[in-house]
């Protein structure tokens, strides 16, 4: 379903009195506005092609209905998604769940939707039909060396996959580790690991990255064989310059220090890229900053601060990716609202005043450091997020668009009520 751009301009026309009073309000609030606007128009992240169906758990999965049937449906909802807030201009794929069987037409599409294709992610945590051997004991850590080259021949068809749509980097993310003590042993799982790993990093092309992606448990219960930040920067650092760690907000343990991981990673330029979403115990892929927007905050208040010492290029020196999964909100409601918090997050982060900051920092002012810190927190600045998106051609408030428009309702009637999208 495509929504026309006179229906978008209709629906900022209708908003635009109070818009432009709430803008004017806070442009008067924070002097950095106009810039901040500016940074919000080229900022993109990057939608996952399994998370536009309805996620569930093993005690069950209530679908919503009007899910996509093919990848050219998923393109078409992403498609959907940018159209409405102009920040959203990536897709993700994971193989084998969306195998572009016809990349030309596959990359055709997608650029029609204005869409390019970010990180491919590899998928060596279920057996495939008639696959050879199985991953239940792992993969790339496997004792048996016919499964580690059934692994690493995967990850080298997901490359290929890559390079015919225009991707530039491959996230690996192995559920491989143990479910009980004795089970494994570490320094062979590690080791099979980085080899398995490096035979991938061979095939990588020049301009390629990969990303390490680490989670500290589930499936396994007892140990992860990449369980932590400093696992997979030890991976990244052996295989080489083209190797990053990924941090997907929910895969740490509780209370982690997420900003200060993100600092030191990006310190010693190891950071590749992001999978934000929310979590208050697991891995509970909720919507970005439906739980903790406060740690977003100071996740991003690091980002501008480590990006700029390093002076990176904010939009295309990290992937910016979604990883969600949605169990009761409608999957393109939940990734737009998600889309919105990474915005406002980022916003917040650029309004710090970063020389005050440092003064504060250097006084061991630590009650002034704090002020600074969340008042950015608490300016209301999704007037600038608003802003942004309707220069870019996108909708005030999307949301509110994407309903007023029966977009789901639609989707219903077009692709029917029972349609179940691959991914998780
Ligand atoms: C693992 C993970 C990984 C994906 C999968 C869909 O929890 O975060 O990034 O491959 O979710
Ligand atoms: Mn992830």
């Amino acid at each position: 379903m495509q929504i026309e751009k006179y229906k978008i301009e209709e629906h900022n026309q209708s908003g635009i009195k109070d818009h432009q009073r709430r803008l004017d309000f806070i442009s008067s609030e924070i002097e950095s506005s106009e810039r901040v606007i500016k940074m919000l128009v080229d900022f993109q992240v990057a939608i996952p092609s399994w998370a536009l169906g309805t996620g569930g758990t093993r005690f069950g999965r209530f679908s919503g209905g009007g899910e996509p049937r093919s990848l050219e449906e998923k393109i078409e909802d992403i498609g959907l998604i940018h159209a409405l807030n102009q920040s959203s201009g990536a897709i993700s794929l994971h193989i084998p769940w969306d195998i572009p069987e016809n990349a030309s037409h596959i990359k055709a599409l997608a650029s029609q939707n204005g869409l390019k294709f970010d990180a491919m992610n590899s998928n060596t945590f279920q057996d495939q039909p008639g696959q050879e051997w199985s991953y239940k004991f792992g993969s790339m850590q496997h004792v048996n060396k016919s499964v580690r080259k059934q692994a690493v021949d995967h990850n080298i068809e997901v490359i290929k996959y890559g390079i015919e749509l225009g991707s530039e980097s491959l996230t690996v993310w192995l559920s491989d580790g143990s479910c009980f003590p004795g089970q494994l042993n570490f320094r062979n799982a590690f080791q099979h690991t980085l080899e398995s790993l490096q035979e991938v990093y061979a095939a990588l092309p020049e301009q390629w990255k990969m990303f390490v992606e680490y989670k500290a448990f589930e499936p396994n219960f007892y140990s992860m064989t990449v369980g932590d930040w400093g696992q997979s920067l030890l991976y990244a650092n052996k295989l080489g310059h083209k190797a990053y760690t990924l941090v997907d907000l929910g895969h740490h343990l509780p209370n982690a220090n997420i900003e200060q991981i993100v600092a030191l990673l990006l310190m010693e330029g190891k950071l590749g890229g992001f999978h934000f979403n929310d979590s208050k115990y697991g891995d509970d892929d909720l919507t970005v900053g439906s739980i903790r927007p406060y740690q977003l905050f100071l996740i991003f208040n690091e980002l501008v601060e480590g990006m700029d010492a390093k002076g990176m290029n904010h939009t295309t020196d990290l992937g910016w990716m979604i990883d969600a999964s949605h169990n009761i909100k409608d999957p393109l409601e939940d990734l737009l609202q998600s889309v919105e918090a990474i915005l406002i997050s980022y916003a917040q982060a650029l309004s710090v005043d970063r020389k005050k900051l440092a003064e504060a920092q250097n006084n061991n002012d630590v009650v002034m450091a704090q002020e600074i810190l969340q008042n950015a927190f608490r300016h209301d600045l999704r007037p600038l997020v608003a802003e942004a998106r309707m220069r870019a051609g996108g909708a005030l408030n999307p949301v509110e668009l994407f309903r007023n428009q029966n977009v789901r309702e639609y989707l219903v009637k077009d692709r029917g009520a029972k349609t179940v999208s691959t991914g998780l």
